[in-house]
């Protein structure tokens, strides 16, 4: 396993939109382990093989507190079956958006149809965190950040911010 770099804002990488996984194998598998400990590595909840420069439609997950109990997930090709119409508020980050936050909507429960790490067929009733993470990574899939469901004017100050700290290098 190896801990990749995660891309950030605004790299135009992140704004692909990734395709369909044709069969889950040892390639992707590899792949899966790499971003799951990439993510731990970060901190992350959740992650997006397009945020580490990987345009395919896989994501890992892990929303569980307790670091001594680990349940990693792994979504391939993930589709969203039925939504709430109910919405509920979270206070979203994102790995690709560092330091900043903001409160999103998002349908509160959902249904995911989606191949398992060993390309098994499942499906997920997801609610609570669960929901809104697997919908923050699925907007991933189709080169969508969280920032874009801001005003223009806060998405802008975000994006500014965060072009200067990346040309910003630190010389001793
Ligand atoms: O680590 C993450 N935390 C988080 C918190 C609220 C809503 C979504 C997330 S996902 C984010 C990791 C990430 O950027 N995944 O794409
Ligand atoms: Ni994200």
């Amino acid at each position: 396993m190896a801990v990749k770099t995660i891309l950030t804002e605004p790299d135009q990488l992140l704004r692909q939109i990734s395709k369909p996984v044709k069969k889950v194998g040892k390639q992707e598998q590899k792949l899966m382990d790499d971003m799951l400990e990439t993510m731990y590595s970060a901190n992350g909840i959740g992650l997006a093989a397009i945020q580490i420069g990987v345009p395919k439609r896989i994501i890992v997950m892990d929303i569980s507190k307790d670091e001594n109990k680990k349940k990693p997930r792994y979504f391939v090709n993930p589709v969203i079956k039925n939504k709430d119409i109910l919405k509920s508020t979270y206070e979203e980050g994102c790995l690709s958006v560092p330091n900043q936050f903001a409160e999103i909507d998002r349908p509160k429960n959902c249904d995911v149809e989606y191949l398992d790490y060993n390309g098994e067929k499942k499906l997920l009733k997801a609610e609570g965190l669960l929901a809104t993470c697997i919908q923050h990574e699925m907007d991933h899939l189709e080169g969508i950040l969280f920032i874009d469901y801001l005003s223009k004017l806060k998405k802008n100050m975000i994006i500014k911010k965060l072009s200067k700290m990346k040309s910003t290098r630190i010389v001793v």
